[in-house]
């Protein structure tokens, strides 16, 4: 029976994430014609935090402002490269008319009709074209991109929202600064653990939410940071990132996965993710990120190239901690002789040369600075 109950809701939730961006829309649509006579009435996508109240901007506004055609290559992730030409206004000259430009905000979040959300840090903003298009190949947008598709030329195509209905201008999206580091190898061990199908193979995740509430400061932040191996750096909300999963066996791990997230939000080979003051640091992924680091026949990755990447560097004192609770502390001085390896079977530890046996730690858990 149980059974039963449980394959229902896992088929919903399957037909719910498979579901694309036009069954929204022409809902959308066809409520909103129904209160516009005029089709260039047509509410496009709402634009908030710009101003004090927000902003509905029409197709007909986005048909009558100056507009833009390009020859653009899109980018996938794979590196697969997709030729087309598109042809709408600039979003600039949109913000234009409430006397705004995209070159004064710190960040924007473009949000679409089937759960895709990304982020625009400010160097996007500053530096590239942000092209509404409305046509692709000299035709309108397929339906299931309507009512815009978001193109940034020169930029990859993970920002090329399609139905985009919602842009968000973020406050401030900076980064708190970091006092903690906590090893994804070590909390794996220490959290529920449940099986993730990963497309066709079946790997291990932990969620975000119990690692948040068993080792975070408790400290509220509106959103996290992902930094990937290849450099890719995303911020996610809040929401978005407390009801994901960290996969950490089989391909891509560790990855930021949900089974309800549109998998082009999915997040491979992560470095590092931080949320308020923590930082949480693959070893595995760093081990080939950093150089590595040779100290008495062991290898590993240098405690100082760690802190630095951590943006942790400072002059003070550090404290270890492992799982098991054994704790020593280091100074400044000492990192540069210090490394932290990983085991074949997924075990972190610490070691530096010079120091008291206490600061080799196996099962290390994190390194904090000493308030
Ligand atoms: N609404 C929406 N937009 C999206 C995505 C998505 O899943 N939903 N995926 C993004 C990613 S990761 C890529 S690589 C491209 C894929 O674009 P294509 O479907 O035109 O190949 O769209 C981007 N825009
Ligand atoms: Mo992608």
């Amino acid at each position: 029976m149980f059974k039963k109950i449980l394959s229902v809701i896992i088929i919903c939730i399957l037909a719910l994430s498979i579901s694309s961006c036009s069954k929204t829309t022409k809902k959308t649509a066809a409520n909103t014609t129904s209160q516009n006579t005029a089709s260039g009435n047509t509410k496009a996508f709402v634009i908030t935090g710009l101003t004090d109240s927000d902003i509905q901007v029409t197709t007909g506004d986005l048909q009558s402002a100056p507009q833009v055609t390009k020859a653009v290559t899109a980018v996938d992730s794979a590196g697969n490269k997709t030729n087309f030409t598109v042809k709408g206004p600039l979003l600039e000259d949109i913000l234009k008319k409430y006397g705004k430009s995209q070159k004064d905000l710190s960040g924007v979040r473009f949000s679409a009709s089937d759960g895709y959300s990304i982020a625009l840090p400010a160097e996007i903003l500053q530096n590239r074209d942000i092209i509404l298009a409305i046509e692709v190949n000299g035709k309108p947008l397929d339906a299931k991109d309507m009512p815009v598709r978001v193109v940034i030329p020169d930029e990859r195509a993970m920002y090329w929202v399609k139905c985009m209905v919602k842009m968000e201008v973020l406050k401030d999206v900076a980064k708190q600064s970091t006092s903690k580091i906590i090893f994804t190898e070590t909390v794996s061990k220490s959290l529920p653990v449940q099986n993730y199908k990963y497309f066709s193979n079946t790997d291990k995740a932990f969620k975000i939410s119990d690692l948040v509430n068993k080792y975070a400061n408790g400290i509220n932040a509106d959103s996290a940071f992902i930094k990937a191996s290849d450099n890719l750096k995303q911020n996610e909300q809040k929401d978005t990132f407390l009801n994901a999963y960290i996969k950490f066996t089989g391909e891509d791990s560790p990855a930021f996965v949900a089974p309800n997230m549109p998998s082009g939000m999915h997040v491979k080979n992560i470095l590092w993710f931080s949320y308020g003051q923590d930082l949480f640091f693959s070893v595995n992924t760093g081990k080939n990120y950093l150089k590595k680091t040779v100290m008495d026949g062991k290898e590993g990755i240098s405690v100082k190239d760690l802190l630095t990447e951590a943006g942790m560097a400072s002059s003070g004192s550090y404290i270890l901690k492992g799982l098991d609770g054994s704790q020593a502390e280091i100074k400044d001085s000492d990192t540069g002789n210090g490394i932290i390896s990983v085991s074949d079977s997924g075990d972190i530890s610490s070691y530096f040369k010079g120091l008291p046996k206490d600061t080799n730690i196996n099962g290390l858990l994190s390194i904090e600075m000493k308030k």
